[in-house]
């Protein structure tokens, strides 16, 4: 029987269990898949942490012989080629389902709609696009990568009521713990973060996630740092052993024969030392690294340069009750100042705080 007017709930569904795994599955897309019989789920999974097995396989497997004559709801075109796996298109055909209701398709030149083709050969009914944005969205970081060859790029600012992002070479408090908790959740689901030097030497931040249960979500940490200014004893370079992190620095301090000894120790200590021209071809040497999403969170000057380099893709602007006043740092965007091409997606008290979320329109 097909599902029909339940189609809605059941690719929510989907889309759910497809958040899931967001940070975890490397450069494969986190995919949810739910298998349904007479209005009823039989089987659902979403793709396995490392990015293997992937969704409908695993989905497949749970409902073993009920799958036949099910509807199939996925949130990416099932896969078409053999890689790491052998496609799941023809996993769907062998265990003769009904109906396979796809959110996107996959532009994984590889697949690209023959996923969809080898079902609808097989005399599968297939239908595509149900819930496109909210798909869209989950698989954000996949897309950008398969499509623009680099990551999936959200600025996040903590903004006071005066429109300040902090004060110079001082850590300010802007925002309450429900704003931290939710940031921490977006750290989890991101491939890597990145701050500019004067958020470490103001702050000195450990860029974790510290939510119990998500610790070993934490992304691998980034700091622009042009002159290598970054201290040997600051928490992120003590941390480098247990999360990785990258330390960015212009051409000069990248040889600077005054800056070898430290450059040696902060190496010694674990830390990556890289050079990269601007942030076009930074961003692409992470997505070669299969890093599909960044979080940008520190630094008016970090903040402006991507707004200015037309590198951000969301914006996570939350707004405290606090002022900071004479000597703050102006943020360059606020929720009463956005710039056009930004439009506002979802907003949300938390707390005594507001959280905004905004999406470049194109
Ligand atoms: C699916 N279901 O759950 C996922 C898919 O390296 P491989 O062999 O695992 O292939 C990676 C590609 O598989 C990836 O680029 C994307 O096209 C697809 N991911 N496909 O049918 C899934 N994660
Ligand atoms: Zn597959």
């Amino acid at each position: 029987m097909a599902g029909g007017g339940n189609d809605g709930a059941f690719m929510a569904r989907a889309l759910e269990l497809s958040r899931q795994h967001l940070g975890l599955t490397g450069t494969n897309p986190s995919v949810g898949c739910v298998v349904v019989r007479n209005g009823e789920i039989v089987g659902e999974a979403v793709t396995a942490v490392g990015g293997r097995p992937h969704a409908e396989t695993q989905a497949l497997e749970i409902a073993g012989a009920r799958a036949e004559g099910a509807d199939v709801y996925v949130t990416l075109e099932p896969c078409s080629h053999y890689g790491h796996t052998p496609p799941c298109a023809n996993a769907l055909v062998a265990a003769k389902v009904a109906r396979v209701v796809v959110c996107l398709t996959d532009p994984d030149p590889r697949v690209a709609g023959r996923g969809l083709s080898i079902l609808r050969d097989a005399g599968i009914s297939v239908e595509q696009g149900l819930m496109q944005e909210e798909g869209r969205r989950a698989l954000a970081g996949y897309l950008t990568r398969q499509t623009k060859n680099r990551p999936h790029v959200t600025l996040k600012l903590a903004v006071s009521a005066d429109g300040m992002l902090g004060r110079r070479g001082e850590e300010v408090t802007i925002t309450g713990p429900e704003v931290k908790q939710a940031v921490f959740r977006l750290r989890a689901e991101s491939d890597a973060i990145l701050v500019g030097i004067g958020t470490v030497l103001s702050d000195d931040p450990e860029l974790t996630v510290r939510i119990p249960g998500l610790e070993d979500r934490s992304p691998i940490r980034i700091v622009m740092d042009r002159k290598l200014q970054i201290p040997v004893t600051s928490k992120l370079v003590q941390t480098a052993r247990q999360v990785p992190v990258i330390v960015l620095v212009g051409e000069q301090a990248a040889s600077d024969e005054t800056l070898a000894e430290k450059r040696e120790q902060l190496r010694e200590a674990g830390v990556e030392i890289v050079h990269c021209r601007d942030l076009a071809s930074l961003l692409r040497t992470l997505a070669e690294r299969g890093l599909s999403s960044l979080m940008v969170e520190g630094g008016a000057v970090v903040a402006r340069a991507f707004l200015d380099a037309g590198l951000v893709d969301r914006i996570i602007l939350s707004e405290g009750v606090v002022t900071v006043g004479v000597g703050g740092l102006e943020s360059p965007v606020t929720a009463s100042d956005m710039p056009r091409e930004f439009t506002l997606i979802r907003s949300s008290e938390l707390g005594r705080d507001r959280l905004f979320e905004y999406e470049r329109s194109s």
